[in-house]
């Protein structure tokens, strides 16, 4: 049986691939519970400092399997958000290492927003983006009213949400949508030294970024000083501000190790 997750190892980076190439990685429950678990190993996993998510073929995911029985008035949508699409976008966000989404292809539906969730989503040229709920009667999910007008405005994420218009991965990085958009040829490759990039850096600043970011979208300001204050200490006690200080006095390159706070 073709495993639906396929899961690899480079370094410190977890590579996922969503792989259900001829539907275009939709999701189905399959799917979902194999991402819930890879995030699960990934959380409690100290040797893996970053993540890559990807798709198989030429898609990165079309959203919701819309061939498993997903129309007609017995379904309970909602069900089925609360079960699979909610916690993997809480998992994601509060997973404390970087996520790289690199769409490969097309983003559709809960497969943008998938990306969106990502802390970095590069996309190939040739990748496009489409909210495409509104094609069959839904409003955005897995995030997506929060993220998106986060991401590029109100009034650019109500265009794209109503109207269900397909974006080019340069257009979506023109609007602030994603990080970058980069050549097709040498895309894999680009998007694992991206990966490997984040899986050097110091993984607890970066984990304290995310738990901030996250705090920013409810904090005020005076809140989110005192969050920054409390994480910094707790960052000022890492191994690897020591290595950072004890580098940059030596005149060398860092080399962290994404160790939490000394004990003691
Ligand atoms: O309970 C819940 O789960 C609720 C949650 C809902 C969240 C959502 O994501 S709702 C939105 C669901 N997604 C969509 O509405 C997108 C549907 N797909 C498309 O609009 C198009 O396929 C694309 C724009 C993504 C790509 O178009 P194109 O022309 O490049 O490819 P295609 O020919 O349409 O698709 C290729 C194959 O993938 C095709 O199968 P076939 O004919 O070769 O056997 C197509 O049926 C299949 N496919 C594409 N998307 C889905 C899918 N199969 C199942 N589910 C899909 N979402």
């Amino acid at each position: 049986m073709t495993q639906d997750l396929l899961e690899t190892t480079e370094g410190a980076v977890r590579i996922l691939t969503l792989n259900r190439p001829e539907k275009l990685n939709a999701l189905n429950p399959s799917l979902h519970e194999a991402l819930a678990s890879a995030f699960a190993a990934i959380e409690t996993d100290p040797a893996i400092r970053a993540v890559l998510l990807t798709g198989a073929g030429r898609g990165f995911c079309s959203g919701a399997d819309l061939m498993q029985n997903l129309g007609g008035d017995q379904r309970d949508l909602g069900a089925s958000i609360d079960r699979h699409y909610n916690p993997l976008v809480r998992r994601m966000r509060a997973l404390p290492k970087p996520i790289v989404a690199a769409v490969n292809g097309v983003a559709a539906g809960a497969g943008a927003n998938l990306a969106l969730a990502a802390d970095i989503v590069i996309a190939c040229e040739s990748a496009n983006f489409t909210q495409a709920f509104i094609r069959i009667g839904l409003m955005p999910d897995a995030g997506g009213t929060f993220l998106l007008p986060h991401l590029v405005g109100d009034a650019r994420a109500r265009g794209l949400a109503m109207l269900g218009d397909t974006i080019t991965a340069a257009e979506a990085a023109a609007m602030g949508m994603i990080w970058r958009c980069v050549p097709d040829a040498g895309f894999a490759e680009a998007a694992l030294t991206l990966a490997a990039t984040l899986a050097a850096k110091p993984t607890q600043a970066i984990a304290a970024m995310k738990h901030a970011f996250n705090a920013a979208a409810v904090n005020s300001l005076d809140l989110q000083l005192d969050l920054e204050r409390d994480l910094q200490r707790k960052l000022g006690r890492t191994p690897d501000f020591a290595e950072g200080v004890r580098a940059f006095s030596e005149r060398r390159p860092p080399r962290f190790s994404g160790a939490p706070e000394f004990q003691g």
